[in-house]
């Protein structure tokens, strides 16, 4: 029988629904090393607990800062054969589009650590130095295979399941879910990790490097810093149960 004072923390546990597992995985920034050793983990998962349906959700920011961007793109799409992937939009890869539509733009892209794509690209030092920045944006759109530019153009800013919203930066207090603006959904750092309230749904969001799995009652941050830290996150979500795989530990635990 249900007694009437069940405290609050009884209350029902955020869940997606039945039969669907979703692998989030948090900012790649051109380490393709990780993001495969981490498909490889998540594929020993799915042999160890085969799902009826699973998902990937990726949050953006699979460029700039590490070596390997384009080998990064390469296999999001290689996964994409085999898997059910979607795959969110970060700031970086927002600066990128920008300089494919905007030549002048390519300034801001290379403040943000972009001169590590384009070196991905074939775009190194040797034959840019002294080329214009437009003449630079116009080279790197030359050299994005037409598959990576559909990649980035079909990059979604937000996805809702179950009781989850996945973002790359997170999402602004007092604003719809459904209203959020692509600036905030991107960018958005302090006014939403310090918000204490409910968001309406678990917000599940990379762009801000923590040492481990942040779980909080209102958000999930799970960038966990793979440039410099070496370890690449994946949070699985499954029912209200939620679990850890990461590169750095190769192990399984709760999150
Ligand atoms: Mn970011």
């Amino acid at each position: 029988m249900r007694s009437s004072s069940k405290p609050q923390s009884h209350a029902r546990r955020p869940r997606l629904p039945e039969g669907l597992r979703i692998y989030a995985i948090g900012d790649v920034h051109g380490r393709a090393d990780l993001l495969e050793r981490l498909f490889d983990l998540i594929d020993a998962d799915l042999g160890r607990r085969p799902a009826p349906r699973a998902l990937h959700v990726l949050l953006g920011d699979y460029i700039d800062r590490g070596p390997a961007s384009r080998a990064v793109i390469d296999g999001i799409l290689a996964r994409a054969v085999q898997c059910e992937l979607v795959t969110l939009k970060g700031n970086h890869d927002a600066f990128l589009l920008q300089a494919l539509d905007d030549p002048a733009t390519m300034g801001d892209w290379l403040l943000m650590h972009g001169v590590e794509t384009l070196a991905s690209y074939g775009l190194t030092s040797a034959n840019v130095a002294g080329s214009r920045l437009s003449d630079l944006a116009r080279a790197f759109a030359a050299a994005l295979p037409p598959s990576h530019v559909d990649f980035f153009r079909g990059l979604r800013s937000s996805f809702l399941c179950g009781d989850f919203f996945f973002a790359h930066a997170g999402v602004r207090p007092g604003v719809d879910l459904a209203r959020q603006s692509e600036r905030d959904l991107l960018w958005i750092r302090q006014e939403f990790l310090r918000h204490e309230g409910d968001f309406g749904k678990v917000v599940v969001h990379g762009h801000t490097p923590v040492h481990n799995v942040e779980r909080r009652r209102n958000r999930i941050g799970i960038d966990t810093g793979a440039y410099a830290s070496g370890k690449l996150t994946a949070l699985v979500i499954e029912g209200s149960d939620l679990r850890v795989i990461d590169t750095a530990t190769a192990a399984l635990r709760a999150a």
